[in-house]
Formats: C-alpha cells, structure tokens, sequence
C-alpha cells in the first residue's frame, strides 16, 4: 500500500518534471527563432553616384535598429565621388571601377544624416533613419 503511495508520488514528480523541460525548451526554441528573425532582417539600400555629379537617389528612409546592407556604385567617371560618407554614422565606402561596393551597419540613433562625398562636394542625400 505504502509502495503504491510512493510510486504515484515519483510518477507525479517526474511528470511533472518531463512537462516543466517541455515548456522550457518551448521558450527557449521560440526565443532562438526571435533572434534569428532580427538577424535575418536587413534593409538593403542602393545608392549611385553618376558622372553627372550627383546621386540617383537623394532621400532614403530606414528603421531603427535593423541592420542596413548599403550597396553604393559610382560611375568611374564621377570623381572623388567615388568614395560615399553619410555624415554622423561613420560610415564609408568607395566604388572602384565602377563596380558595387558593400556595406553594412546598424544605425542606432533617429535622425537626418547627410551623405556625400570625402570632402562633401556632392549635392547631398539624406539618410532618415525612423523608429
Ligand atoms: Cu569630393
């Protein structure tokens, strides 16, 4: 009788033990897939810089946060604009060749960050960054 009393106490905790491990490892799988979303998210912009001096695009809006995957081209005949900076984000890149050039950041602060080119000759761009 008293065995009986004591098994079901050990079936009960171990039960109770199997569901605590199932509903925990849950989370953590729920968590993991959460991280890999926000890695996975990047915003991709495109900027070229034309022989003409100026850029094709002038306003580009991102989010806060979420990393941005810049891919900036410059006409070989564009000069020193050949080299992008956006002011503030500390960040720069250079095309040569007039081939793609790749850059990635995280920008972490709202605001209206210009870009140009290393001396700031370029008609500007904005770049907004939002919440
Ligand atoms: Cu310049």
């Amino acid at each position: 009788m008293e065995n009986t009393t004591l098994f079901r106490i050990i079936g009960l905790v171990f039960m109770l033990a199997v569901i605590g491990y199932v509903l925990f490892t849950k989370d953590d799988r729920i968590r993991m897939n959460d991280q890999k979303q926000n890695i996975s998210e990047i915003q991709d912009i495109y900027i070229r810089a034309l022989a003409s001096f100026e850029y094709d695009v002038t306003e580009i809006t991102v989010k806060k946060g979420i990393p941005v995957r810049l891919h900036f081209t410059a006409d070989p005949k564009v000069g020193c604009g050949m080299q992008i900076v956006i002011y503030g984000l500390d960040v720069s890149t250079i095309s040569r060749q007039g081939k793609e050039s790749v850059v990635e950041f995280v920008p972490e602060k709202e605001g209206v960050y210009e870009y140009s080119c290393g001396m700031r000759m370029m008609p500007p761009g904005k770049l907004i960054v939002t919440s």
